[in-house]
């Protein structure tokens, strides 16, 4: 609803608990490769953080939730400071530490993947812990580590859109029917455009004010755009569906926090998901798409 806002960049460039590993090398990348001029304001570039974990051995569920408690600090630090928190991370559970800093009052949730990250230790059958994320988010599972993480409070079912998905296990799909998420698959996205998101995002409206904009890149659609990284799939959203997606948010909400996660640059080879994703940053933070 505000307008060009000065922007914090928060980097956790984690795969697993691995610094750099696969889609831990995406935040570094893309801040190489232009992000942070994309967001200049009155020629200042936005400030920028990388987070760190410092209690050791590195482990892919202890250290995520360390990341996490680190992410929440800061967002909570940027938003104190009038800064939009834009965090950067190899995985989407950062997406728990970023809620968690902007505190759960009257905050929803719309999450672009092609994944629906709604499993629980119970139901997947890859033990990635990135396949959670959501369910985390929610409340569903790891709620005691969840719960460690510093001014976390699990997003009420109700107040989450999910959209783009369309590679989603038989566990997680009946885990989603029987929740109240409301899903805009990318099926429906190609066929109708924005305009089945626009009027689920207009019932979301109506219970939050604020929101948190996630972007798994792997919603991009691997043949149209290319590859977000090793679990991409076709049938997705074009770089045009995206940011048309996009575009309906900061009309209807409050924008509290956004993430940008999952990109394995190795996969890019071309560099469209990487180009499509800086002039989504425009749509998602306000500021206008570079002229240069
Ligand atoms: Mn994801």
């Amino acid at each position: 609803m505000e307008g060009r806002q000065e922007v914090r960049l928060i980097a956790v460039p984690y795969d697993s608990g691995h610094r750099g590993l696969r889609m831990g090398a995406g935040p570094e990348h893309l801040l190489e490769n232009g992000l942070g001029e994309a967001l200049r304001t009155e020629g200042r570039s936005p400030s920028s953080t990388t987070v760190r974990p410092e209690s050791g051995p590195l482990a892919e569920v202890a250290t995520a939730f360390e990341l996490d408690g680190l992410v929440s600090e800061q967002v909570r630090g940027a938003l104190s400071g009038g800064e939009l928190p834009l965090v950067l991370s190899g995985n989407c559970n950062a997406s728990v530490g970023t809620l968690a800093g902007a505190g759960p009052a009257g905050l929803g949730i719309l999450w672009f993947d092609a994944h629906a990250d709604f499993n629980t230790p119970e139901t997947t059958t890859t033990g990635f812990l990135d396949g959670m994320g959501l369910a985390i988010a929610v409340g569903h599972c790891w709620r005691a580590m969840a719960g460690g993480v510093p001014g976390f409070c699990p997003v009420p079912e109700e107040n989450v859109v999910l959209a783009g998905i369309r590679d989603v296990g038989a566990a997680e799909k009946e885990r989603l029917a029987a929740s109240r998420v409301a899903v805009v698959d990318a099926g429906s996205i190609e066929r109708g455009g924005s305009r089945v998101l626009a009027e689920t995002l207009d019932a979301l409206r109506a219970r939050v004010g604020r929101i948190y904009v996630h972007l798994d890149l792997d919603v991009l659609d691997a043949k149209k755009v290319g590859r977000a990284n090793g679990f991409a799939s076709e049938g997705g959203l074009s770089a045009e569906d995206l940011e048309a997606a996009l575009g309906l948010v900061r009309g209807r909400f409050d924008v509290a926090a956004c993430g940008i996660a999952s990109y394995d640059p190795t996969f890019d080879t071309s560099g469209r998901v990487m180009r499509a994703a800086l002039s989504c940053v425009g749509a998602l933070t306000g500021h206008a798409p570079r002229t240069s």
